[in-house]
């Protein structure tokens, strides 16, 4: 019995070791990935030259994407094929794409080698649905780009839908949901005939490829895919390119095994950190083929929120530009990324090879916070968008002392002020913010960081938010109101919330209550610190009006002051809240603030 025992517990510390190698065997394979954080998605294809209107009719529905013109306008596949003479292959030159994610600072190419319309933009042998076939040229860009890949240092990585392809008669497309399915079996054959052979062809011809990028949304078991033919795939790319990333946009979760990092929403950005390697795709526009009708460009501030808000959590971004069926790109996306390049080529040093900190969520109201080791030392980058009027940066949560602090003008470092009270720098700025995009703020430490993860950042003028999102209880329920921004937590029964400040200063701290009382009935609730407590009450609020004569109403939320607590020395200390409400209260935050 022992001796089987014995057995078991050999055997399963040699599963954990092997899989523990095997997990580090693929971050290793990643760290590339983690290291590039910004890269390029090129939307391009037959769609292309539609630059989103067929017969004078813009895009059908909602979602405007070019790509899927073909679907949404109920183009038949004769003529959609016929787009493919509209391109102008004397301009289409790939190399220029390279060069221009290179100008943007970007590490890494992703191109769609097949979007849904199944069109392959390659000279593949499968069938005579491609671009070449189509457009009777003899080009095959795939092969260019990876040239010009190769020749610039660039990595790159191919885009496949593996599972929409409205060309094969058997391949996914919505409309089945109503005209009836194909079967599996059915399914099977385009994966075998089409899906596999192409991905063998692209995972054979053309170098080194960095990773692919599958599309599909929801999970496998909801759709017709089954599970052993994403592992079919898998097992593909590993056995032709050993090296090769795949997204979790296959249909499998990230689990090192079979995906290698995650891919999340669409345009959908971090909210908080994540250990294993993920990036947002996200478009520069609003479609992400050409669409000659587009009108919501994103400007370049959103791009490097984008950019630098997802390294600060451990993502990357990849940035989606169309270029027209003659190859250019428009002026609009050029503009936007030679800005970009421009400050990442002054700035970078705070992006590659970053990750975030491990602290809380939209931790401070002024930027985000970037790290990366060099040697013995740790750096860290608050890249500052909000420069503060009262010209300090307030930086909560890292207990190291730093060695140096400076302000970054490209290369060169001006040595700035601070002060550090416990886990909270105060860093004496310029009047002027030395870039009108981001300026980067420079703390150099001795060794590993040490962190006080829990504390509430300090906002820009001092005070304390206690929000529902930063409090030392994680299982709080957050009611997200636009889906996006956390606004209220709703307290019933017995409650009791902590949070944790660190107070710089002795002093007197007024404490304000900002929640919703939604019944006909006064709440009652405790504020303790220190042996010193605050009784509170909070009469039932009203709705307000969000648009006349619209019936557009809200709930309100209002603020009171509720008392104050005294201090006697700096230092940290937990705020609880306490309440047994039998009726619901929407708490929104209290305010903590030194009033003399
Ligand atoms: O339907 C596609 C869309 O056209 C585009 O390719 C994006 C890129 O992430 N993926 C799908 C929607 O999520």
């Amino acid at each position: 019995m022992i001796r089987h025992m014995k057995r078991i517990l050999i055997l399963s510390l040699l599963l954990i070791s092997a899989s523990v190698r095997l997990f580090a065997q693929h971050t290793e394979k990643a760290a590339w990935f983690k290291d590039a954080r910004f890269g390029m998605f090129i939307h391009w294809g037959l769609y292309s030259a539609a630059e989103g209107m067929w017969k004078g009719e813009p895009l059908r529905y909602m979602n405007n994407y070019a790509e899927w013109l073909r679907y949404r306008n109920r183009v038949s596949k004769e003529e959609y094929g016929t787009l493919a003479k509209r391109f102008n292959w004397d301009k289409i030159d790939p190399e220029q794409w390279v060069l221009l994610a290179k100008e943007a600072g970007m590490k890494y190419i992703i191109i769609t080698t097949k979007h849904h319309d199944g069109v392959a933009l390659w000279d593949t042998k499968v069938g005579t649905y491609s671009l070449p076939k189509l457009s009777g040229s003899n080009r095959d860009v795939i092969k260019e780009i990876a040239a010009a890949c190769r020749k610039h240092g660039m990595k790159l990585g191919f885009y496949y839908s593996h599972w929409i392809d409205w060309e094969h008669p058997y391949g996914w497309n919505h409309q089945q949901e109503l005209s009836g399915h194909v079967t599996d079996a059915q399914y099977n054959q385009y994966w075998q005939e089409k899906v596999i052979l192409q991905l063998r062809e692209l995972m054979s011809n053309y170098g080194d490829i960095a990773l692919v990028w599958f599309d599909m949304w929801i999970p496998y078991q909801k759709s017709i895919i089954k599970k052993e033919q994403l592992l079919q795939v898998v097992k593909l790319i590993r056995e032709l390119q050993p090296n090769c990333l795949i997204n979790s946009r296959l249909g499998l979760p990230t689990d090192a095994d079979h995906v290698d990092f995650e891919t999340l929403g669409d345009n959908q950005f971090g909210s908080n950190y994540i250990a294993h390697p993920w990036e947002t795709p996200g478009t520069i526009a609003h479609s992400w083929g050409y669409n000659g009708q587009e009108n919501e460009w994103k400007s370049t501030s959103q791009i490097f929120q984008s950019l630098i808000s997802n390294v600060s959590l451990n993502g990357g971004f990849t940035l989606n530009i169309g270029p027209r069926a003659d190859g250019t790109v428009p002026y609009e996306s050029v503009s936007r990324l030679h800005e970009v390049g421009t400050w990442l080529n002054r700035y970078g040093q705070g992006i590659y090879g970053n990750t975030g900190l491990d602290l809380k969520n939209n931790h401070f109201d002024w930027g985000y916070l970037t790290t990366k080791k060099e040697q013995h030392k740790t750096i860290v980058y608050a890249h500052v968008f909000n420069w503060p009027l009262d010209h300090k940066l307030r930086i909560t949560g890292i207990k190291s002392r730093p060695t140096h602090v400076s302000l970054a003008n490209g290369k060169t470092l001006a040595p700035l002020k601070y002060e550090q009270q416990l886990s909270l720098i105060h860093i004496d700025l310029p009047t002027d913010q030395p870039d009108h995009y981001v300026s980067e703020v420079q703390l150099t430490f001795d060794g590993q960081l040490e962190l006080d993860k829990n504390t509430v950042a300090e906002s820009t003028f001092g005070g304390f938010s206690l929000k529902s999102t930063n409090s030392l209880n994680n299982d709080l329920k957050i009611v997200r109101y636009n889906g996006k921004n956390p606004t209220h937590a709703i307290l019933t029964g017995n409650t009791k919330i902590d949070w944790e400040v660190t107070i710089p200063e002795a002093g007197t701290y007024s404490l304000d209550f900002s929640a919703h009382n939604p019944t006909q009935e006064t709440s009652t609730f405790e504020v303790h610190v220190t042996g010193q407590q605050i009784k509170g009450s909070f009469a039932p609020t009203q709705k307000m009006v969000v648009e006349p004569n619209e019936n557009n109403y809200t709930e309100e939320f209002v603020e009171k002051r509720i008392g104050t607590f005294k201090f006697e020395k700096p230092g940290k200390y937990i705020v609880t809240y306490t309440s047994q409400q039998t009726n619901p209260l929407w708490f929104n935050w209290m305010w903590l603030e030194k009033s003399n």
